[in-house]
């Protein structure tokens, strides 16, 4: 496999060369059984899911090591995290999502595996959720709309999942699509969006350590309106390219449009990567908001290039002209 050839005939059948490297990783940790012991923590996690929190069951993992994974600032509080969304499936205001999400079902669930792929395959969340020791890191969350969150998340690296999935050399983007039940998700019954919602990532952008795939937040697992049992959490990039309750990843050429992209291209578009130096077209981008700071002589805060994520995430867009490629 150190020879890799993408002129050759047999070009679609190997392993994407970024991915290779992550699917050794996630089979020696197999092979080791490193696998925590998560499963137990979830268990009749589906009955205390609506609790307050505190009474929900623990997911706990090691800190995490991934240069970057760690902010110090002051993480937002666990009230404000979790009744202060954006879930379109269950309506448009803030309050929506805490107020609706109940009635999603997060057990049984499974990802799917599908596209440019060795093999087509799918796995439940009990595959999900020993498939990589779970990390917890501390992301900041920057929203298109002008305000942030600092969370601490509990999951692993996305690339552990597309290590397993082994994309073939051909496949260049991979979509990450949410449930669309209208029967759990009464936001799905309007046309406010095209549903299901996906979002779409570069595979190197995917395969970056800090791309999260995220099963808890608090060390406890996630809370339905926070995009339970699974999410993507891509720190250095607009909120809504984290998207939630996630059913499967699908790996594709050519670049595909996700559903902001569709809904309105001019204002989202494909990279969404945070910068104070791009406005969107109706308000600028340059300060944000931190949710938990209001009050009348609270400042905005500066946004940050990467939304602080510049040194881990720079090099993955160098050269790129970050006006034309927003
Ligand atoms: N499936 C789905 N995922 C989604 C969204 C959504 O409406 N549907 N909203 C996005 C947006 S705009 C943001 S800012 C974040 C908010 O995540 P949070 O509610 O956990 O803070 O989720 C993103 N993921
Ligand atoms: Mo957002």
């Amino acid at each position: 496999m150190a020879m890799l050839r993408f002129d050759s005939p047999a070009a679609s059948e190997i392993t994407h060369p970024v991915v290779y490297a992550a699917r050794r990783q996630w089979l020696k940790q197999v092979a080791g059984g490193a696998a925590g012991s998560v499963l137990a923590a979830w268990a009749g996690r589906e009955a205390l899911a609506t609790e307050k929190p505190g009474k929900r069951p623990a997911l706990v993992g090691t800190s995490s090591s991934v240069p970057g994974a760690i902010t110090m600032d002051k993480a937002t509080r666990y009230e404000d995290a979790t009744s202060y969304n954006n879930f379109y499936e269950f309506g448009t205001r803030k309050s929506d999502p805490a107020r609706y999400a109940d009635t999603l079902v997060t057990d049984p669930w499974a990802i799917e595996i599908e596209g440019l792929v060795k093999r087509p395959f799918k796995l439940g969340l009990d595959d999900l959720l020993k498939l990589s020791p779970m990390q917890e890191r501390i992301y900041r969350l920057r929203c298109v709309e002008g305000w942030s969150m600092v969370i601490p998340w509990v999951g692993y690296s996305l690339s552990a999942l597309i290590g397993r999935a082994e994309p073939l050399g051909s496949a260049k983007f991979v979509e990450l699509v949410s449930l669309a039940d209208a029967q759990q998700m009464p936001g799905v019954r309007s046309s406010v969006l095209d549903w299901p919602y996906t979002e779409v990532l570069r595979l190197d952008e995917a395969m970056h350590p800090l791309a999260l795939l995220a099963f808890g937040m608090y060390g406890e697992v996630l809370p339905k309106q926070n995009g339970a049992p699974v999410r993507l959490v891509v720190p250095w990039k607009y909120g809504f390219k984290s998207a939630k309750s996630i059913v499967k990843l699908r790996f594709v050429e050519p670049q595909p449009r996700s559903t902001w992209g569709r809904a309105a291209p001019t204002e989202y578009g494909f990279y969404a990567n945070v910068n104070p130096n791009v406005d969107h077209p109706r308000w600028s981008q340059a300060t944000e908001r931190r949710i938990g700071e209001d009050g009348l002589f609270t400042r905005r805060r500066k946004t940050l290039m990467f939304n602080g994520y510049e040194p881990q995430v720079g090099q993955l867009y160098a050269g790129m002209d970050l006006q034309r490629h927003f």
